[in-house]
């Protein structure tokens, strides 16, 4: 196959969004658009928070805050340590910078623009060229079953710190929204999809099931990275998430579960050089390589493989 000339970037979270800088680097914005998760989005304090979005921007704009691993560089915590000296609830931890942000895209919700237009005018303030789309205008809300009952997914993740059993998800309002009519416009002529290394239960999952994605990206050559390496998540609970399904904590086992969910959707896997002895077991075209990014320079070498392995992809 060809190297592509138009990528559509499926991110979810962290791990995602330093693939997605890579990228942004050596593909400039008509080359290369962001396909985001919006499902573990919620309404906190009265203000609307999309955490992959912001992890996304903050990532493009090279402001995330690398000590945290999540949020905005150089934070202070005045809010939300006042917040919560007055009984208020201060277990998702809202940075200064971080709340301007997110009472402005609830500002801009509130006066009736869609999440696309209200994303489009943040990034383009934050000096980002590039689209960042959010899979849909439209609500999706991951609920997370597990062994203390179900639980949004911020409850989940933050307020429990990933701590209870799971055993399964629900994507709900995935079958009713209406793709992104930006992404569905850019699929129609893309020649390259990437899965960034994103967890593939709750953050690639509700991009790809959205009605009308899996068909539209059918005939568009498909490559996904694997976010676990060497049987750990480097970021987040998908190792963990995956024992408790039952399913061993392995890049193979990811590719597994991409072909037995989605079959057809993958034409290529990429997985870290450290599992380099697991090529074998990929019933799919894989390549092993460094894919732990540490520095920019990982990112941008990550992108850089992913993009010439289309072309060692076969016809
Ligand atoms: N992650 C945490 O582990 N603790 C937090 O207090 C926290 C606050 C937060 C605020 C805004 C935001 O956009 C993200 C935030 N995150 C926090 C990260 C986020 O919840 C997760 O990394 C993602 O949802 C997983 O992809």
């Amino acid at each position: 196959m060809p190297r592509p000339q138009k990528i559509l970037a499926i991110t979810g979270g962290v791990g995602g969004a330093k693939l997605a800088l890579g990228l942004s680097k050596i593909l400039g914005p008509e080359q290369v658009l962001f396909a985001v998760n919006v499902a573990d989005d919620f309404t906190h304090l009265g203000l609307h928070i999309s955490p992959d979005i912001d992890s996304l921007t903050y990532a493009l704009a090279q402001e995330n805050n690398q000590e945290l691993g999540w949020g905005r560089a150089g934070e202070t915590w005045q809010f939300i340590d006042t917040l919560g000296s007055l009984g208020g609830e201060d277990w998702f931890r809202l940075g200064d910078k971080d709340m301007a942000l997110h009472t402005r895209r609830s500002q801009l919700l509130g006066q009736g623009a869609t999440l696309t237009e209200a994303t489009a005018e943040i990034i383009q303030r934050m000096g980002i060229k590039h689209t960042v789309a959010p899979v849909s205008d439209d609500p999706i809300r991951t609920v997370v079953q597990s062994d203390i009952g179900e639980l949004a997914f911020q409850h989940y993740f933050v307020r429990e710190q990933c701590a209870p059993a799971v055993s399964g998800f629900r994507f709900d309002g995935v079958h009713s929204a209406t793709l992104n009519p930006v992404i569905a416009a850019w699929l129609t002529d893309c020649d390259g999809i990437i899965i960034c290394p994103s967890n593939p239960f709750v953050s690639v999952a509700p991009v790809i099931e959205v009605h009308g994605f899996l068909e539209a990206a059918s005939h568009i050559p498909t490559v996904a990275v694997s976010p676990i390496v060497a049987g750990t998540a480097i970021k987040g609970p998908a190792a963990k998430m995956m024992q408790e399904l039952n399913i061993p904590a392995s890049a193979v086992a990811v590719a597994e579960h991409y072909q037995r969910h989605y079959p057809g959707l993958l034409n290529g896997f990429v997985i870290d050089e450290s599992d380099g002895e697991s090529l074998d077991a990929i019933a799919l075209p894989t390549v092993a390589t460094q894919s732990v990014m540490k520095s920019l320079k990982d990112r941008i070498a990550l992108a850089e493989r992913c993009l010439a392995f289309f072309s060692e992809l076969p016809t």
